[in-house]
């Protein structure tokens, strides 16, 4: 099978390249990134050959938007995984059009293309598209939960998706769509929210929490989250939504206190900043339907050894995040965060 992954040098897209190989050895696998500030060539090194890998993946630069392009390379594969976004909300609120760009006039095009030559697609999305839930009660989002975005990242999520129901409706698109909770693990860009955390401690900053802190995210390991997009490609039925989560919720003075604790600071040490704005309450996945149409199960139940694994890669891994920490740090100094 000839797979295309968009968005592959990213941080969720890179890991599936990696976890495809090890896992799907007969899958010839293609990346299309536009390498913008959040990607980074050397998080698919084990497989370019110019960086000292096996060179089993091509890397293409360029933009989902861009018709021609896509449209070429989706009649050379079989398959296309569309990880390819903006993906940072305080980046939305500051500087929303590249958001639309990418995410909805960049599905859109993939969407055309998809059509034209009769491909599979399966279509990342996030929790956030649902907008978010009270603190105190236990409802949970479902794949029937109506849309109801917050911020001009989710707004262009839930637009896609969007898109993405109405070409399989209207014209019989072959395609499936998931909506994951939060994603933590290795080579996640230092602009989001845990790796901001373990940079700091790491540099002997103290870690940044927005607001109250009692935000509460449902965490997910990467590789969770890609072995469930592998069972949907593998299991799921076309033109179906399926939520992807693993019970995982914590707020974020909680995962404060883990990363204190796991680097061997007290626990108080750590600053509120400014709130973002309109700064969603609560996101919790029911990922049941998954549970019961794929044998997919999660395999790190617990987050506090995901969360040391992950401190170990960035402790091991400077060079990959030190110079993107400069420039976020100017960002977030900027937005007064
Ligand atoms: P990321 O920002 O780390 O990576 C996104 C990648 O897409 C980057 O490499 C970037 O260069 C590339 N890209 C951006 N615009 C592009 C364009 N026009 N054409 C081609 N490539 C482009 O983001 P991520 O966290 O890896 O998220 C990947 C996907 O997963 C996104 O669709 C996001 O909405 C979704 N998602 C993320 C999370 C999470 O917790 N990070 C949770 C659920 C869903
Ligand atoms: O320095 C920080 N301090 C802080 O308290 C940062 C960067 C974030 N936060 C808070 C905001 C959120 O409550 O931490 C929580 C997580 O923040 P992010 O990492 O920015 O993630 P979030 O806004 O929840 O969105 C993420 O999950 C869903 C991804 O960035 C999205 O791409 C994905 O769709």
């Amino acid at each position: 099978m000839r797979v295309l992954v968009t968005g592959a040098a990213g941080f969720i897209g890179s890991n599936f390249v990696l976890r495809a190989r090890a896992t799907r050895p007969n899958w010839s696998v293609t990346a299309l990134d536009a390498m913008t500030y959040a990607a980074n060539r050397q998080s698919l090194a084990p497989v370019l050959s110019d960086l000292g890998g096996d060179g089993s993946v091509a890397l293409v630069e360029g933009s989902v938007a861009d018709a021609p392009l896509v449209d070429q390379l989706v009649a050379d594969h079989d398959v296309v995984v569309h990880f390819a976004a903006e993906s940072h909300n305080d980046n939305s609120l500051d500087s929303p059009w590249p958001f639309v760009e990418s995410n909805v006039v960049g599905t859109f095009t993939l969407l055309e293309a998809i059509r034209r030559h009769g491909k599979r697609l399966h279509h990342i999305s996030t929790d956030e598209v649902y907008g978010d839930l009270k603190l105190d009660d236990h409802e949970r989002f479902t794949e029937t939960t109506p849309v109801n975005p917050s911020s001009p990242y989710s707004a262009t999520k839930a637009g896609a998706d969007l898109l993405v129901r109405a070409w399989i409706r209207s014209f019989g698109i072959r395609a499936t769509v998931s909506n994951c909770s939060n994603n933590y693990g290795p080579r996640q860009h230092v602009e989001k929210f845990i790796p901001r955390q373990i940079t700091n401690i790491l540099g002997g900053v103290r870690p940044k929490v927005y607001g109250s802190g009692l935000n509460v995210r449902d965490w997910i390991h990467v590789d969770d989250h890609n072995d469930a997009v592998i069972a949907i490609l593998e299991q799921g039925r076309l033109g179906e939504t399926y939520l992807i989560g693993a019970d995982g919720e914590h707020n974020n003075l909680e995962i404060v206190a883990m990363l204190l604790q796991l680097t061997g600071r007290p626990g108080d040490w750590f600053e509120h900043v400014g709130d973002r704005p309109g700064h969603d309450l609560r996101y919790a996945i029911d990922a049941t339907k998954l549970r019961l149409e794929t044998d997919w199960r999660p395999h790190y139940g617990d987050i506090r050894a995901g969360l040391a694994a992950t401190v170990e890669w960035y402790r091991d891994n400077e060079d990959w995040w030190a110079s993107a920490k400069l420039e976020t740090e100017r960002t977030y100094s900027r937005l007064g965060r």
